[in-house]
């Protein structure tokens, strides 16, 4: 069985029957499930993608979920070395956490979901005993092959006693990008305990419910991604196991992502204003309220409507149009929108390993980036919205001989 489907009411987190759907995308491939093209004939897994909200512990969830294990496996689409500005923005994260978290160079640093060492590499020029957990082999052995010490498992509670049995305890837990791709959170909470060290600290990064919502950025919902976080859902979560919150920091990558600061309840770090400022900001703008997801999930279906609009027009208008970045948002968008081959002739991406294949679901070829702007296509949808800045600067030659890039965040339009 590779979908598990709950009784959609009942919160997977804190088990009350709490749990409201407020947002239903439809059938959806899996996200990174990219297509050779034997493979075009036979019939996708789908799954349906539903978010819900609970009112009891207000953590936003999807109803339906795929097992990890389907996900995350030898041949992992993802490799998070392809961004320049992940780069910097991963080292600038290194060169703080040497700073301001490390305290003892003798206790261990684990980094969960390493993938191909982009922040491991970093960590390790500052701490002995750093260890990567990264199920994903291909991007595990990647990493391994800069020296990285990485354990390619699940981290889970069974890992977390066998690395407090073979290291010494953690000063840090760190994971950007992967605390939402952890289905049992209890679990995850039990699992820092088992690791930290009584003054240890724990960071996460993740992309931020409240941004997702101003930005109607639907995209960010796949299965991959199990939950979607704010400050208030995260905290009730920790406080029950036992850990506290002590610093948060919005941070602009992903499209506007949450770097959350904790420890133990009995650490002697004091808890930062930044926390209850956020959480001030999250009540006023009704993260605790049903009534705001159901006025997102009807902003989302316009922003459908718009999108789906514009690339029709320009179409008709006789322009040629391709996607840019075969991300696994732009499975959500293409699939969503019912945007296939009519559309768009091509998706660009660099991702040497998703070229040569086909966007799931709607089986659209994926080439190499470097024929992109001599290619010449009208109009270039960008399917990695959260990466324009970079997209747009290195692509100054498509813009310069009169293409153009279209965007659907934080609404459909020609930039
Ligand atoms: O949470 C996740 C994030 C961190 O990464 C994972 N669940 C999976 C993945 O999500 P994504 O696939 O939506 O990631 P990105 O980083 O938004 O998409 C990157 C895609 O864009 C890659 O396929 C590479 C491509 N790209 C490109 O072709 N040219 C990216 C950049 C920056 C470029 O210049
Ligand atoms: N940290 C990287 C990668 C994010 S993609 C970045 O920010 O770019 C999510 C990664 O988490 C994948 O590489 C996936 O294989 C890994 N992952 C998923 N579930 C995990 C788990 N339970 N334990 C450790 N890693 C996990």
């Amino acid at each position: 069985m590779n979908e598990i489907s709950l009784n959609k009411k009942i919160c997977r987190l804190c088990d009350a029957p709490s749990l409201q759907s407020f947002l239903d995308l439809g059938r959806m491939p899996i996200a990174n499930a990219f297509l050779t093209s034997e493979q075009l004939k036979d019939t996708e897994f789908t799954f349906n993608l539903e978010v819900g909200f609970c009112e009891k512990c207000f953590i936003v969830q999807l109803i339906d979920m795929v097992e990890p294990n389907k996900l995350f496996h030898e041949n992992y689409a993802y490799f998070s070395s392809i961004s320049s500005v992940m780069d910097n923005h991963f080292a600038d994260l290194a060169n703080e956490i040497n700073t301001e978290i490390f305290y003892d160079p003798t206790l261990s640093v684990i980094e969960i979901g390493s993938n191909d060492g982009i922040l491991l590499s970093k960590l390790t020029g500052y701490a002995l005993n750093t260890i990567g957990i990264e199920p994903s082999a291909n991007v595990a052995s990647a990493a391994r092959k800069q020296g990285l010490n990485v354990i390619s498992r699940f981290f889970d509670s069974s890992l977390a006693v066998e690395l407090s049995e073979k290291y010494n305890a953690a000063q840090l837990v760190v994971g950007t990008n992967v605390l939402c791709h952890i289905p049992d959170l209890n679990e995850l909470a039990k699992s820092l305990n088992i690791v930290l060290d009584d003054e240890g600290v724990f960071i996460f990064e993740d992309p931020y419910l409240l941004e997702i919502m101003h930005k109607l950025a639907y995209d960010q919902i796949y299965d991959e991604h199990y939950y979607y976080f704010s400050v208030t859902a995260l905290q009730v979560l920790f406080a029950r196991h036992g850990l506290r919150l002590f610093k948060v920091e919005p941070i602009s990558v992903h499209g506007g992502s949450m770097r959350i600061y904790g420890c133990k309840l009995s650490s002697k770090r004091s808890t930062d204003e930044s926390v209850v400022r956020q959480l001030a900001i999250e009540d006023e703008q009704g993260i605790s309220n049903l009534s705001s997801y159901l006025v997102f999930a009807d902003k989302v279906q316009q922003s459908r409507s718009s999108l789906v609009e514009l690339l029709h027009k320009l179409k008709d208008e006789g322009k040629s149009l391709v996607g840019y970045a075969a991300s696994s948002k732009g499975t959500v968008i293409l699939n969503y929108c019912g945007i296939n081959t009519d559309i768009l002739d091509y998706v660009y991406d660099n991702t040497p390993s998703k070229q040569g294949l086909y966007t799931p679901g709607t089986h659209i070829p994926i080439v190499s980036t470097d024929n992109f702007s001599s290619d010449k296509p009208d109009y270039a949808f960008i399917l990695a919205w959260n990466h324009m800045e970079e997209i747009v600067a290195k692509e100054e030659e498509f813009r310069n001989q009169g293409g153009k890039f279209v965007t659907h965040i934080p609404e459909a339009r020609v930039v």
